[in-house]
């Protein structure tokens, strides 16, 4: 089987994972350039972006996503890829902001989801509102799919609104407490849903999830996401050193089967989207 090159997303800051889980999350602007830089140093072609205020909690706030993507483009091409769906309890309008900057690429979660004691809100107002606002901007959305229905409603996205691109971007998100697990059978079943033409897809594994997740992806020709946003371990009970050494151990993998990491040019080649422009 001839597999197209792995493009790997790093999800490195996340809203939810701290300093005292992760000593190693990167939190100020300059943290969060050089992570980057050395994420894609590893392998890395996308980084899916949240940012932190002055005190490290999380934010939308546009100016400080600004500055982190500043850091990012100081040392690296990597693909800028901002969340909208930023922490619980935020505002659609507090989440909508870092499209305002007209990243490459933005997730769009379709649909409301229990995320641990919490609840992810994303009712169909706030999807079509996000959706709309990424086409009228030129931002390729990356469907998050935590969920089987949140692919239905993406779907529907499509049918109302029409594409957001040339091609269709799903990441399933696996392992949520309170959605659905990393189990194959999981990714399979999601998979077989979604449109079998301009559709390319990763997925990430949630906690220990993540490397069951990786190796089912591997297999099946498919991206991975990784970091510590999802997950903080390299192996059970040992934190990882750091976002890249997460991303050189899946590297490391896909070259055993002869898979070589996308450059973030090549994800972009893959994924339809513009060239990088300095
Ligand atoms: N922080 C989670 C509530 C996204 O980035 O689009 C949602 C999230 C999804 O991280
Ligand atoms: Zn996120």
């Amino acid at each position: 089987m001839d597999m197209a090159k792995l493009i790997i997303t790093v999800a490195g800051v996340g809203a939810e994972t701290t300093r005292e889980a992760q000593p190693a999350l990167p939190v100020t602007a300059a943290e969060i350039g050089a992570d980057a830089a050395r994420c894609a140093e590893a392998g890395a072609s996308m980084f899916h972006l949240h940012v932190r205020d002055a005190a490290g909690d999380p934010t939308q706030a546009k100016e400080v996503f600004a500055a982190a993507i500043e850091e990012i483009r100081k040392r690296s091409d990597i693909i800028i890829q901002t969340s909208t769906g930023g922490a619980m309890g935020m505002t659609a309008d507090e989440r909508l902001q870092p499209l305002e900057l007209s990243p490459e690429m933005a997730s769009l979660t379709t649909g409301t989801a229990n995320f641990g004691d919490d609840v992810f809100f994303n009712d169909s107002a706030l999807m079509s509102e996000f959706y709309t606002r990424m086409q009228a901007k030129g931002v390729r959305p990356e469907f998050e799919i935590f969920e089987a229905g949140q692919i239905d409603n993406a779907l529907k996205l499509l049918k109302k609104h029409g594409p957001a691109g040339p091609l269709t971007h799903w990441d399933f998100v696996l392992g949520v407490p309170g959605t659905m697990s990393g189990e194959p059978r999981n990714l399979a079943f999601l998979l077989d849903q979604i449109p079998k033409d301009n559709s390319t897809w990763t997925c990430t594994g949630i906690g220990r999830w993540h490397m069951p997740v990786t190796m089912t992806a591997l297999g099946l020709g498919g991206n991975v996401r990784l970091g510590f946003e999802d997950n903080v371990f390299y192996h059970k009970g040992v934190l990882a050193e750091s976002n890249a050494q997460l991303v050189a151990r899946v590297a490391r993998l896909a070259r055993e089967w002869d898979r070589d990491c996308a450059t973030p040019d090549e994800a972009r080649r893959i994924l339809k989207l513009a060239p990088y422009d300095t």
